[in-house]
């Protein structure tokens, strides 16, 4: 299973990673999309839903027409991996 990061990494990272903060109240991380149109937002979700299928490592998220809400943790790590991160950077790339 992948180590949890420490606070200082978790900071480190965040810095570099354009739009995502730490989630209230829990371990992971948190990043708001806002696309042009449903069909925009649909794209981005099935090209994540394919890399984290590879990964094995799955998003919490929420449509909405045009926005997905999304929250990253490793539940079996009970917080914060690189896994998190490296998905939060493709979804970053993958958002355009
Ligand atoms: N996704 C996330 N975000 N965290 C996990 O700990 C996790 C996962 N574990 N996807 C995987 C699947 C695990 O449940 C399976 C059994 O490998």
């Amino acid at each position: 299973m992948a180590d949890r990061l420490s606070d200082d990494d978790i900071k480190s990272v965040l810095a570099d990673l354009d739009g995502w903060s730490m989630t209230e109240g829990r371990s992971a991380i948190t990043r708001k999309f806002e696309f042009g149109n449903f069909n925009e937002a649909f794209g981005f979700m099935t090209r994540v839903a394919l890399k984290a299928e590879s990964m094995n490592h799955h998003p919490e998220w929420f449509n909405v027409y045009k926005t997905v809400d999304v929250t990253l943790s490793t539940h079996d790590a009970d917080g914060l991996t690189g896994l998190d991160m490296k998905l939060a950077a493709f979804m970053n790339k993958a958002a355009g």
